[in-house]
């Protein structure tokens, strides 16, 4: 029934619109216009476009696991302080023996040496001699200390400086000892004692004396005097060992 009202609607407006068009030419009565057709399919897709600028730096990633590779050996560290002295070391054994030397008596500059140290110690002894320190006869320099000591302390003092009591072997000898003697006016002890047989004498080596120089009537202690000392006339008495007698050395 509904088909039927529409079909009729349509007949009336085609009828109604043609009815002006009755008695005019073609050309200026235009027909109805038609239904609208049906949307049409879709079209290929289009080609990629061009790329995009490069973008910002992305954040660091996590750490990685514990049990990953070691890195590779950091650089060396600046050099430590010394350390101490070390032990020494073991000695090493004896190089090869050097080339023989020049004899001394052939080499100038040991001559030369030889000679300057002679003259100097030559002058020095003037000086001492000047000044009444020394004095010498021969090989050997008679010197005292002016101290006034018993025999067994003149004995130690002259030992103690290289030398030995003084001793005078003969007259020169004696003479230089009593210039020492006069010098400081005092009687001095020799180096001479009493032997074991009595009234004889000897020097501290045990060796018999080869030139005395008694005053008259000395020795005469038979025993009691066992020491010898040297009076400022230069004369020799048996006398005993405990006296305080000028301390006179020879070297
Ligand atoms: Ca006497």
């Amino acid at each position: 029934m509904r088909l039927l009202s529409q079909l009729l609607h349509v007949a009336v407006l085609v009828t109604v619109f043609s009815l002006p068009c009755l008695g005019q030419s073609v050309d200026k009565c235009a027909g109805a216009p038609g239904i609208p057709g049906t949307p049409g399919s879709h079209g290929l897709p289009g080609r990629d476009g061009r790329d995009g600028m490069k973008g910002n730096q992305g954040p660091p990633g996590p750490m990685g696991p514990p049990n990953g590779l070691p890195g590779a050996p950091g650089r060396d560290g600046p050099p430590g302080q010394v350390g101490p002295k070390g032990e020494p070391g073991e000695k090493g054994e004896m190089g090869l023996p050097g080339p023989e030397g020049r004899s001394a008596s052939l080499d100038p500059e040991v001559q030369e040496a030889l000679r300057s140290l002679n003259q100097r110690i030559f002058r020095l002894e003037g000086v001492l001699a000047l000044k009444g320190i020394i004095n010498k006869v021969g090989h050997k320099i008679f010197a005292t200390n002016a101290q006034q000591v018993n025999f067994e302390t003149t004995l130690q003092t002259c030992e103690k400086s290289g030398g030995s009591m003084a001793k005078p072997m003969n007259e020169e000898e004696n003479g230089a000892i009593l210039d020492i003697v006069k010098q400081n006016n005092q009687y001095a002890y020799l180096g001479i004692k009493e032997s074991p047989i009595p009234g004889e004498f000897e020097y501290l080596d045990g060796t018999a004396v080869n030139y005395t120089k008694w005053r008259r009537y000395e020795p005469n202690g038979k025993g009691a005097e066992n020491c010898v000392e040297m009076y400022t006339d230069g004369g020799w008495n048996d006398k005993k060992c405990n006296q305080y007698r000028l301390a006179v050395c020879e070297f």
